[in-house]
């Protein structure tokens, strides 16, 4: 077998080109009508563009994927997956990415070191599978997944899947991009179309210019604020308007980025002069110039912009030239308010005013542009002999970035006032971060420019409050050291005690004056021929794990479940399979699962991660070691939910170590897109109350049946018996969204298990 072409190829971007030409000549002649650009993107992938039932909200899509990316923390268990299916190699370009593993401590050079150390067996396991299975492998330090792809994969008009949520930063260049789990992924590696719920679509139109104090970031926190956390589900967001064309192509990922905070599928920007401009800067000047022939397919028809109402399910306006710098947080990227009220909102709720870290980057916010404008008050700062009040540290996304930046003097300027570069890599993003000044439980707030602020997610503190802002505005109030600091308005004091205010940062350059330093190092392109290539894992690893298939429904009802939890109130991935010290167990099913629900709110315990073991009767237990009791006892048991259960990350170890240690089946008042789908993937029921209420009505010591399994049918409801501990029996209905094919992933016990039947 021959190397996979890894790269984005202008043969292949004409390809792409063609085939969305010819399959929305199909689509216009059924629909009839002006095509929004997310439609033109999505249904010109269609596998079937003839037969595909179109429906937004209900139909299931079957999709040409023209691309795969892998973070290091998923990458793990979806190539374990991917292995157990015996292909020579992917079906598609694929792309794995060691960015989630290193922990942030001291800064670049040191944190690089220890991760190499604590890492390398993972690392030599991700570097041998890309090598073997056709895959490009980018090693430690390299980048941050979306930053790197975003510099050289992305392009107008593709389709990309990633395991990983924030998956969506390339829609700032124009592509459908779709943070998914690993099972999903594995479907697209194998050569199967991928299936996803067709969305309904959101219009967001700009209008104005971003100006003063003011950055794209804001736009997406505005949005956050409107729609919430669980306000884009199965919705695809679509800018346009005479505002989209003031903003940087990067600015544009930053919002894409965060979309992924409003739980949509994807969010999406038409092609326009800086998606050139970018193109061109990172090497890629010949896709423009495909691109720009091919413009109509890379914008919404005309028509769409004159009356979006027609198109989008809803439409939101936002001037860009009366935007507010915003701040969101604590605890969660849809409490925003405007930085004139951050204030207000800190003495009446009391969060704490003094700050303890300021942290800027990450894949969201790391773009010349932005540590451009954020070094631009670094130099105000120096000028005004102010240096930060507050440790600050700066994550580049990849070393393209970082380079440049470094030979552009912006990296210095940020070091000069105080400032710490870390490696390219996520680090304090997903609680990699081992800080040493404060205790576990001390409450205490820190500001950052990342997307997502749930408890533990910075330093795995439950008593952190994490604030988000644009990168310009976390060093302007790390100078200062205040949350309640407004430098749009307020003045700072010197160490001499003189009073100094700070202008709004300059327009920062959307791009290297000089040039970007091109960089592909720690990049490895797969060998030639990887059919007699080992890969290789230690049977005594605690890192790594073969997998070893669930077994499949045994065609009964199921009757007598103990409730496992209840989760109260918000319930993320991060509460189900909380990451940080964690992570390092991403390849090991069996250990990674000790973490199981440890961040769940439970409505059965008064503390988190805690609960009953029903057999034995004894409350305050670890959820996962009560878990693992009815596992070595043979009893199967559901947990309950309550709404946009499973928000956040695509880390489907959310949904695995529930099945490995016996869910049959998560009961709640909503999910989240992902999650949904990664539960049924691993053959787990997810089901919705169909009375939101009946949520209160399950009790700590019920037992549960679930009936109508064997006539379980697409749009039918199932039922749910409560036998509370008094002998009463409630019987509620319970629906589900299972499709004819995703019921035989059920029946034979997973995703995996079906698709390896099929090759058989
Ligand atoms: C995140 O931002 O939450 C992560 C860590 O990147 C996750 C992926 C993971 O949990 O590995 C995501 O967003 O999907
Ligand atoms: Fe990494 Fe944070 Fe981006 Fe997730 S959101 S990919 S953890 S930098």
């Amino acid at each position: 077998m021959e190397t996979n072409q890894v790269e984005t190829t202008p043969e292949l971007v004409t390809k792409i080109y063609q085939q969305l030409e010819a399959n929305l000549k199909i689509i216009r002649k059924r629909l009839s009508r002006p095509l929004t650009l997310a439609e033109k993107i999505l249904l010109g992938h269609l596998w079937d563009p003839e037969g595909q039932e179109l429906t937004p909200g209900q139909a299931l899509l079957n999709l040409h994927v023209d691309r795969v990316a892998m973070q290091d923390a998923t990458a793990q268990m979806a190539l374990l997956q991917f292995m157990t299916a015996g292909m020579p190699a992917t079906a598609v370009p694929t792309t794995v990415h060691c960015d989630h593993l290193i922990r942030a401590r001291k800064g670049a050079k040191e944190d690089m070191k220890v991760a190499l150390r604590e890492n390398q067996e993972v690392y030599e396991f991700l570097k041998t599978c890309s090598q073997k299975y056709g895959i490009g492998f980018w090693g430690p330090g390299a980048g941050i997944i979306h930053q790197v792809v975003l510099e050289q994969y992305a392009f107008p008009g593709g389709l990309i899947i990633g395991t990983d949520s924030h998956t969506p930063n390339a829609g700032g260049l124009g592509m459908i991009a779709v943070g998914v789990g690993g099972a999903d992924a594995v479907d697209v590696m194998v050569g199967m179309p991928w299936e996803v719920l067709q969305p309904k679509l959101i219009g967001v139109r700009l209008t104005g210019e971003l100006n003063g104090w003011t950055a794209p970031k804001d736009v997406i926190l505005k949005v956050c604020e409107i729609l919430t956390t669980k306000g884009g589900t199965n919705r695809i967001v679509e800018y346009f308007g005479p505002g989209v064309r003031s903003l940087s192509a990067t600015g544009k990922a930053t919002i894409t980025n965060m979309g992924a905070e409003l739980g949509a599928t994807t969010s999406i920007f038409p092609y326009d002069l800086s998606t050139r401009e970018y193109l061109k800067a990172t090497g890629r000047e010949k896709i423009a110039k495909l691109s720009d022939a091919s413009q109509s397919l890379l914008g919404a028809d005309p028509e769409v912009e004159k009356s979006p109402e027609k198109f989008f399910e809803r439409v939101i306006e936002i001037d860009l030239s009366l935007l507010e710098p915003h701040v969101v947080g604590p605890h969660s990227p849809d409490l925003a308010r405007p930085i004139s009220r951050l204030k207000e909102d800190v003495s009446k709720n009391r969060y704490p005013e003094r700050l303890t870290y300021a942290l800027i980057g990450s894949c969201t916010n790391s773009s010349y542009e932005d540590i451009d404008r954020a070094a631009d008050v670094a130099r105000q700062a120096k000028e005004l002999g102010l240096k930060v009040a507050v440790p600050l540290v700066i994550t580049p996304g990849s070393e393209q970035v970082r380079a440049t930046l470094e030979r552009d003097g912006q990296l210095q300027v940020l070091e000069e006032i105080g400032g710490t570069v870390l490696a390219n890599a996520c680090g304090p993003c997903i609680g990699q971060w081992q800080r040493d000044d404060i205790n576990k439980g001390e409450p205490n707030a820190i500001l950052t420019s990342y997307n997502r602020n749930f408890p533990k997610r910075n330093d795995g503190n439950s008593t952190t409050m994490a604030f988000i802002g644009s990168p310009e505005l976390v060093v302007a109030i790390s100078l200062d050291g205040r949350l309640t600091f407004d430098p749009l308005h307020d003045s700072t004091t010197t160490k001499n005690g003189q009073k100094v205010k700070l202008r709004p940062p300059k327009k920062g350059a959307a791009l290297p004056p000089k040039g970007f330093i091109f960089s592909k190092e720690g990049y490895l392109a797969p060998a030639k021929s990887g059919a007699g290539l080992p890969v290789v894992v230690d049977p005594k690893s605690d890192r790594l794990e073969l997998l070893k298939p669930f077994g499949p429904w045994d065609g009964d009802d199921f009757e007598n479940l103990p409730v496992l939890a209840k989760a109260k109130g918000k319930c993320t991935t991060d509460h189900i399979s909380p990451a940080g010290p964690w992570l390092k167990y991403r390849g090991h099913l069996d250990r990674i699962s000790d973490n199981a629900f440890l961040g769940v709110v439970n409505a059965f315990g008064t503390e988190a991660g805690r609960g009953l073991n029903l057999l034995t009767g004894e409350g305050e237990q670890e959820i996962p070691k009560i878990a693992r009791y009815y596992k070595d006892h043979g009893v199967r048991w559901v947990m309950v939910g309550d709404e946009n259960y499973g928000e956040g990350s695509s880390r489907e170890h959310a949904a695995m170590s529930p099945r490995y240690l016996g869910c049959a089946a998560v009961i709640t008042r909503s999910f989240a897109r992902i999650h949904e789908t990664n539960l049924k993937k691993q053959g787990i029921l997810p089901l919705t109350f169909a009375n939101p209420k009946d949520y209160d009505k399950v009790q700590a010591t019920d037992r549960i049946g679930i009936k109508g399994l064997k006539d379980l049918q697409p749009g039918k409801s199932l039922k749910l018996s409560l036998r509370h501990e008094n002998g009463a029996v409630e019987e509620l209905p319970v629906l589900h969204s299972f499709t004819k094919n995703q019921i035989e992933w059920f029946r034979v016990g997973s995703a995996l298990n079906a698709l390896r039947s099929q090759k058989d």
